[in-house]
């Protein structure tokens, strides 16, 4: 840390700020890549500023080259994740920022990807370039939590939702949920939506709630997937979602015991049908969804429940971050609780969960939570 340092110019930490700025813009639009952010500087003056594209191509780097030209040489390269050094369908950002002249690279995180993993920096290097690394790598962390997810462990990470009266309800007895948040609270989830690559519920949800999960309210932009865990495919033909599976892509987990004329029916329709395990318990494996999604390509998951999915989710250990709202209306024990059974015993079995944030949005309390360890 101290040669860090000692080698990190006052300007470079805005920088590098400003490059995990640019990153964030591509969350959810660049899967199965990060989303990365690039500033170039030379003379303390910025002169190319780019973030990884919809898809995950162009990488960004040969964004924020593009923009700087001539000016790049010299001068200092930004940026939130290790360059590539892989000839995919591009060439790697490493040699296009040695061929641009750049004299100084200053990285917050190394890349894990087995194709880069060191050696874009290595490549940097033997060129003679002076690369930093680690500079805010904790914040560039927290960004790529989806892409190092999908990278280390196979799977997307897991952000619940859950939006409860006072006492944790999400429905009356009879199912009656709308609306139990205001529309502040609503819009924020849109807007957190959008920064996810997929939008998932269970198929009780779905079912019941015939929701769209699209992001609305932010004009035109990249949709997020729509994702149903749905085991035996028993969606109705006239659901929100088939009718408009051809505009905005809908993938449905589903078991090997589903219908296979249900399969083709719903192929037919536009869905993608995923095959998923089963757990000892019947129900979708939560572990071998998140393995089929993140073999796919998903990389952050946005889950709206239903009860049995969350709990299930969360019974496996496999929720990253947590957002809560809780609205000032109790519905009272005969309201219907926003999480299944876990199968607690004791409280040492809970899971447990950091706060990161609390926010009041118009009426309601915005809770943010991350899991401990
Ligand atoms: C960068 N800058 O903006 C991104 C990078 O399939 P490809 O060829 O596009 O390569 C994907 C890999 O490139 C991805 O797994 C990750 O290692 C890296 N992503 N690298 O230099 C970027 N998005
Ligand atoms: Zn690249």
């Amino acid at each position: 840390m101290n040669q860090l340092n000692s080698r990190v110019l006052a300007q470079d930490d805005a920088m590098m700020g400003h490059a995990l700025a640019l990153g964030r813009r591509g969350l959810g639009s660049t899967w199965p890549n990060p989303a990365v952010g690039c500033v170039i500087t030379n003379q303390g003056r910025v002169v190319g500023r780019g973030w990884t594209q919809p898809g995950g191509r162009p990488h960004a780097e040969p964004m924020a080259l593009a923009q700087a030209g001539e000016r790049a040489r010299g001068g200092t390269a930004y940026v939130s994740l290790e360059p590539c050094a892989h000839h995919g369908k591009t060439p790697p950002c490493a040699d296009a920022l040695i061929a641009a002249g750049v004299a100084r690279v200053v990285v917050a995180l190394g890349d894990p990807d087995p194709r880069v993993d060191g050696g874009g920096i290595a490549r940097l290097r033997a060129a003679g370039i002076d690369v930093i690394e680690g500079l805010r790598a904790s914040e560039a962390e927290a960004d790529q939590i989806g892409f190092l997810s999908r990278i280390r462990l196979g799977r997307p990470m897991v952000t619940l939702k859950l939006a409860n009266s006072f006492d944790g309800r999400i429905a009356t007895a009879s199912g009656e949920s709308r609306w139990i948040t205001g529309p502040a609270a609503r819009h924020w989830v849109h807007g957190e939506r959008a920064c996810h690559d997929a939008v998932m519920v269970g198929g009780g949800t779905a079912r019941a709630d015939d929701p769209s999960l699209n992001v609305r309210g932010f004009g035109e932009i990249a949709q997020p997937l729509r994702l149903v865990a749905c085991r035996r495919l028993d969606l109705p033909k006239d659901a929100a979602l088939i009718r408009t599976a051809r505009d905005i892509p809908v993938w449905v987990l589903h078991g090997a015991d589903a219908a296979p004329d249900r399969v083709a029916e719903l192929t037919d329709a536009g869905l993608r049908c995923i095959e998923a395990p089963l757990g000892r318990d019947g129900h979708l494996d939560p572990a071998g969804m998140l393995q089929a999604l993140g073999a796919a390509g998903l990389t952050r998951i946005f889950c709206e429940g239903g009860g049995a999915l969350a709990a299930s989710l969360l019974q496996a250990d496999l929720v990253d971050h947590l957002v809560g709202f809780t609205a000032g209306l109790a519905l009272g024990a005969e309201g219907r609780p926003s999480l299944g059974p876990l199968g607690i015993a004791a409280l040492s079995e809970a899971p447990r969960f950091t706060l990161i944030e609390t926010r009041a949005l118009g009426g309601d309390v915005l809770h943010r939570w991350k899991r401990q360890g």
